[in-house]
């Protein structure tokens, strides 16, 4: 790999040869050093709201489908940060620290303009897979997004191929009077390239797609280089009400800019806004950036002694904890949501999506409040 320092290149090529024998989860295989992020993926669902104003903007729409479009324009937006901010802030995609159970992470967009505050809190849920659930609500706008997120991961020999579980749903609470709608929304594929180089970046892959309790569809399909244009990063999403014909197609960059007809419906170039985090003196011991404080620190200045050892006491004191619990016969209680089997909401929205790859049912995760 060309860009893999050259005293760990030998820790690279066996990491890589590793990678052919991974059983679906990346989050627990053992990396260099160079590749690490001090960032663990709880934070990730911060994501979802780094534009709050196009968030909060979406009741009020006019009619179900003015809101819809800007639930789709939101969640667009929304790509540029989830997929490529690792690649800009440190150069390439990193392989995020793997939350414990009952992680958590907090932060907030404060009010600006009268938009509203926008709140986000997150907890691990799961370890092994590793999932992760949050909530985000704005309480003034009406607006709050309720999902969970796990990944299996395989590899091609050449790129790395991630398929995201879980669902994510967003409720809307219309500000002309209308009632209350839902907004399912599924996860694209991933797909890891540049893994050999050791400077791994993400491309999206397939399709997902938000359906509205409302009827509308929004079909979103995604394609690398040289497929709908010559470049990256492209996608074409189409809606349709019911199931019948097209209303209206939108495409373009996710990265950049994309159109409605001949009219502009995107232009990613507008700043996005970073969650707001208390100081880590202020966080409770759960905390993520508190609880990997020296692991990250560790990562940050190149202490990869202080890095390993801190992360081998994080981990020896989670087995110590099941092991306690076992034998108690008690189990770790979440803090923030409950689980339940089967989602009701998912399972009514993914009955009007008709879409055979998603699945019927799936696990939720409901925010207690
Ligand atoms: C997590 C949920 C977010 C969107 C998102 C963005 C990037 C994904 C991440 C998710 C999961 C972990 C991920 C990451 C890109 C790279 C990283 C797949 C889906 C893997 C584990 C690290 C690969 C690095 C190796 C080459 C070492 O909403």
């Amino acid at each position: 790999g060309a860009d893999v320092p050259q005293e760990q290149k030998a820790g690279w090529t066996s990491f890589i040869k590793s990678l052919a024998h991974m059983t679906g989860d990346l989050s627990s295989m053992t990396a260099p050093p160079f590749i690490l992020s001090p960032v663990s993926l709880t934070e990730f669902p911060a994501y979802w709201c780094e534009h709050p104003e196009l968030f909060a903007r979406i009741s009020e729409g006019s009619s179900p489908q003015d809101r819809m479009e800007r639930v789709l324009r939101w969640f667009i937006a929304t790509l540029k940060g989830q997929y490529t901010t690792r690649n800009e802030k440190m150069g390439s995609e990193k392989k995020p620290l793997n939350p414990v159970l009952g992680e958590l992470f907090f932060g907030v967009w404060p009010d600006k303009n009268g938009r509203g505050e926008t709140r986000l809190m997150v907890e691990q849920v799961s370890h092994h897979p590793p999932i992760t659930a949050y909530h985000i609500e704005n309480q003034k706008a009406g607006v709050s997004l309720q999902g969970h997120s796990g990944q299996k991961t395989s590899f091609s020999g050449t790129a790395i191929h991630v398929k995201q579980s879980g669902h994510a749903i967003l409720t809307v609470k219309p500000k002309n009077g209308d009632r209350e709608e839902k907004y399912l929304i599924t996860l694209p594929k991933l797909r890891i390239e540049g893994v050999i180089w050791g400077s791994p970046y993400v491309e999206l892959a397939d399709s997902s797609a938000i359906q509205s309790s409302t009827g509308f569809t929004a079909a979103i399909d995604y394609k690398g280089k040289g497929y709908f244009s010559g470049k990256s990063h492209t996608f074409k999403a189409t809606l349709t009400q019911d199931g019948h014909k097209n209303l209206q197609t939108y495409e373009g960059q996710w990265t950049g800019v994309s159109h409605a007809g001949k009219q502009v419906f995107l232009d990613t170039s507008a700043p996005k806004e970073e969650v707001v985090v208390k100081p880590i003196s202020e966080q409770g011991e759960w905390e993520s950036r508190r609880l990997w404080e020296k692991v990250a620190r560790g990562i940050r200045s190149g202490n990869y002694d202080e890095a390993a050892k801190e992360k081998t006491r994080i981990e020896n004191e989670q087995r110590q904890r099941r092991k306690d619990e076992a034998a108690g016969g008690t189990s770790w209680d979440l803090k923030l949501f409950e689980h339940v089997d089967s989602d009701e909401e998912y399972r009514k929205l993914a009955d009007m999506l008709h879409d055979k790859l998603t699945p019927p049912h799936e696990d939720g995760f409901v925010f207690k409040g």
